[in-house]
C-alpha cells in the first residue's frame, strides 16, 4: 500500500498498482426460492464465505427509500453532520475508522440495532421528517434481520446440524448485538490524475461478526479476496444483497468457512451507498467449533471465546489485522 502525502489523499491509502477492474463473473448466486438454496450456501461459504442472494422477498422499496434518506443526510453541510460524532463507536464518522488510525475516503453512519433505534443526536440533525429516516432503518433492518435468520437456517440444515436454529438463534437473542452501518464513498475526481492507482475507500478487513449482510447503490467498488490471495471486483447489483461469512462463523465451523476479506475502492465519478447489517450475538455467548461440525479426532483450531473478549480485542486492532490469530490453538 502507499501512502500519498497529496492534500486531497492526506493520509489515505492508494492500492499499489492498477489493475483494470475487471467484474469477477464467478461470485456465487443463491435464489432463496430454490430448493437448493441450502446446498448452494453451504458450497459458497465453502468456496468463497461470500455469495449473493436473489429472491429474498424484500420489498424494494426498503431498500430504495433507505438510500435515498441515506443521501439526504450524508448531503448535510458538513459542520452538521460533524454533530452527530465522531462515534463512539456509533455515529457518524469521516474519513477515520475504527479507534486505531484507519483511514479511507468515506463517511458513514454506524448505528446500534439493538435496540432498533436511531440514536436522538442523530436524528435531530435532519431538521425537516427525521422520524422518516429513523422508520427507513428499522422497516428495513427488520426485513433484513428476518431475511438472515432464514439463510442462517437454510446453512445450518446444509451443513447437516440437527438444531437448525443453532447459528439464528444467535441474532433471534433478544441481547444480540447487532449493529447497522450507512456508508458513503464520495466520487474522486482527483484520481483520474493519478491513473494507474485506486483510492481505498475501506481497507481490506474480515468482519468480526456471525455475518454481514450487504446492499449497495448500482456503484462498483466492492472487491473480495479470493482464495488465491487476488482481489476481485464484485458487480454491484441494488436489488440483491451480499452475504459475507464473518469470524466468529470461522470458528464456529472449525474454520471450514472462511471469514471473507473485503475492502472497497472509490470511484472517479460515481458515489456509492452501501448499508450493511452485522448480526452479532449475544456478549456473553461463547464462541466455539461446534462439536457436531467436527470429525472424529479433528482438532478444535480455536480457542473458546465470549463475543465480548473477541470485540474488545477487535476495538484494539487494526482493520487489516488477522484478529483470530490470538484465539488460534496450538
Ligand atoms: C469491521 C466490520 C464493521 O464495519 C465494524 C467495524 C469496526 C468499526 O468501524 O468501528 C472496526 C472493524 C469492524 C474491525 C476492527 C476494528 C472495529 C474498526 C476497527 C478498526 C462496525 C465492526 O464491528 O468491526
Amino acid at each position: 500500500m502507499v501512502v500519498l502525502s497529496q492534500p486531497a489523499f492526506d493520509h489515505l491509502s492508494l492500492t499499489e498498482a492498477y489493475k483494470p477492474t475487471t467484474l469477477f463473473a464467478g461470485i456465487p448466486v443463491v435464489d432463496l426460492s430454490d430448493p437448493s438454496a441450502r446446498a448452494l450456501i453451504v458450497k459458497a461459504c465453502d468456496d468463497f464465505g461470500f455469495f449473493k442472494v436473489v429472491n429474498h422477498g424484500i420489498p424494494v422499496e426498503f431498500m430504495t427509500i433507505l438510500e435515498a434518506e441515506a443521501l439526504r443526510f450524508f448531503n448535510l453541510p458538513q459542520s452538521e453532520k460533524d454533530r452527530a460524532g465522531p462515534p463512539d463507536p456509533f455515529g457518524y464518522g469521516n474519513k477515520r475508522i475504527g479507534p486505531n488510525g484507519d483511514v479511507g475516503w468515506i463517511e458513514y453512519l454506524l448505528l446500534n440495532t439493538n435496540p432498533n433505534i436511531v440514536s436522538n443526536k442523530t436524528i435531530s440533525i435532519l431538521k425537516e421528517n427525521p422520524e422518516i429516516f429513523s422508520c427507513a432503518v428499522k422497516n428495513y433492518i427488520s426485513a433484513v434481520k428476518k431475511m438472515t435468520l432464514r439463510v442462517l437456517e437454510l446453512m445450518a440444515d446444509g451443513l447437516g446440524i440437527r438444531q437448525r436454529n443453532v447459528f439464528s438463534k444467535l441474532l433471534k437473542d433478544e441481547r444480540s448485538d447487532c449493529c447497522f452501518r450507512l456508508n458513503h464513498y464520495p466520487p474522486c475526481p482527483e484520481l483520474q490524475a493519478l491513473s494507474g492507482r485506486n483510492l481505498i475507500g475501506f481497507g481490506e478487513h474480515t468482519d468480526p461478526q456471525i455475518i454481514s449482510v450487504l446492499r449497495s447503490n448500482d456503484t462498483s467498488g466492492l472487491q473480495i479476496c479470493l482464495r488465491d490471495g487476488t482481489w476481485a471486483s464484485v458487480e454491484p447489483d441494488q436489488n440483491s444483497f451480499f452475504i459475507n461469512v464473518g469470524d466468529s462463523l470461522q470458528v464456529m465451523t472449525n474454520g471450514r468457512f472462511r471469514s471473507v476479506k473485503h475492502r472497497v475502492l472509490a470511484d472517479i465519478m460515481k458515489s456509492r451507498i452501501s448499508m450493511i447489517y452485522f448480526g452479532g450475538p449475544p456478549l456473553n455467548e461463547k464462541i466455539a467449533p461446534l462439536p457436531s461440525l467436527l470429525a472424529e479426532g479433528e482438532k478444535k483450531l480455536y480457542k473458546e471465546f465470549t463475543w465480548c473478549e473477541y470485540k474488545k480485542s477487535a476495538y484494539k486492532s487494526r482493520l487489516a489485522d488477522n484478529r483470530l490469530s490470538l484465539f488460534e490453538n496450538a
